[in-house]
């Protein structure tokens, strides 16, 4: 199977997140990629290739440039006035606060603008995170080069993640929305259309939002029910999409605990929705932080499972795009990304 992989993933490396309040040490750390990328090159069942660059344009056919011209800045102006390693936001932008007004201003200094696009206090801004984010699209978008050249499979290891970053806002560890982007791409060169089944422990709030009013997108989530998981405010189960999009949207919420027989259960209603739109490629937002170790999730999957949710998604026939996402117990990370791969490719 052909994979790609970029090292330039460790300059963006956060050393704190804010949870309950207070620094703690950061899950979304260079280790992750690093320990996949690992296993992969063990397993000898991997081509890994490195990410052509794909440019702006096809970030900026999902994102708002507001978005993208702040990441690409944020870091400089930062340090322009400020020691501290990271950025985070203090004060983030609720609709309430421009209830029946205008569109807001966009502030000026680098923290306030930070509280205008980020919507937690989870993904700090560091040094290298905009030319990590960037090439984090790279991957996703060069892994769907594959497929579109004929692979049945290609695997992007995304880091970081993508799938929490609607079109004009970024968090949940993710700074550009790596799925959505590289679905829009599919569907700009083949015309054809896509479904993103997110696999990851959260709700895909931000790929739910993007593609939330069109039909050419079926987007399918197996997650953590939003009256515990984060993202909390999406998720739920009547999030069936809207306007031209009404009935492309499936959210499957799950209890605290979910083990194997349960999940498996639950893709199978997702598997069923996907069939039923019959896109032409499916793209996995594929997280690991379902396994029963993760230190941040509340699932109790075991590692041959993956096997089989891979042989599972795979049966549909449909060539596939497997995308990285979360997953936060480093030690298993490796195992269980290859174990779903080898699944879904039969071996
Ligand atoms: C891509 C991805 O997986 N992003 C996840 C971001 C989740 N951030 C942490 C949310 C707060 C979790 N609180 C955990 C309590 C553990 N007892
Ligand atoms: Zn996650």
């Amino acid at each position: 199977m052909r994979c790609v992989e970029s090292p330039k993933h460790r300059l963006h490396d956060p050393v704190h997140e804010v949870q309950f309040g207070v620094p703690i040490p950061a899950f979304e750390v260079p280790a992750r990629a690093d320990a996949i990328r690992s296993a992969l090159e063990a397993n000898g069942g991997f081509e890994l290739e490195e990410p052509a660059e794909h440019g702006l344009g096809p970030i900026e056919a999902v994102h708002d440039p507001g978005l993208i011209r702040f990441l690409a800045e944020a870091w400089d102006e930062w340090r322009a006035t400020n020691e501290a390693p990271e950025l985070f936001p203090d004060s983030v932008l609720h609709p309430a606060l421009i209830e029946g007004m205008g569109p807001p201003h966009e502030p000026r200094s680098p923290l306030a603008r930070a509280g205008y696009w980020c919507f937690e206090t989870m993904t700090p801004i560091v040094a290298g995170s905009y030319e990590a984010g960037r090439a984090a699209v790279d991957v996703a978008l060069s892994a769907a080069d594959l497929v579109l050249g004929g692979e049945p499979i290609a695997y992007g290891l995304c880091r970081p993640p993508g799938h929490h970053s609607p079109r004009a806002a970024f968090g949940g560890y993710c700074f550009f929305n790596n799925a959505a982007i590289a679905s829009q791409h599919l569907i700009d060169r083949s015309g054809e259309p896509v479904a993103v089944l997110d696999l990851d422990y959260h709700h895909g709030n931000g790929t739910q939002q993007i593609f939330y009013r069109r039909s050419d997108v079926t987007y399918v989530s197996l997650h953590g029910h939003p009256d515990r998981a984060f993202p909390y405010f999406t998720g739920y189960e009547d999030e069936r999409g809207a306007g031209a999009g009404e009935g492309s949207n499936l959210n499957l919420p799950l209890a605290t605990g979910c083990d194997d027989a349960t999940y498996l259960a639950a893709l199978d209603r997702a598997l069923e929705a996907i069939e039923r739109a019959d896109p032409s490629t499916i793209v996995v937002s594929l997280g690991m932080d379902t396994y029963r170790d993760d230190p941040i999730c509340d699932f109790a999957l075991t590692t041959p499972v993956y096997g089989e949710i891979g042989r599972r998604v795979a049966a549909s026939g449909r060539p596939l795009l497997v995308l990285q996402e979360g997953g936060y117990h480093v030690p298993s990370l490796g195992e269980n990304v290859v174990t779903w791969l080898r699944g879904a490719e039969g071996r």
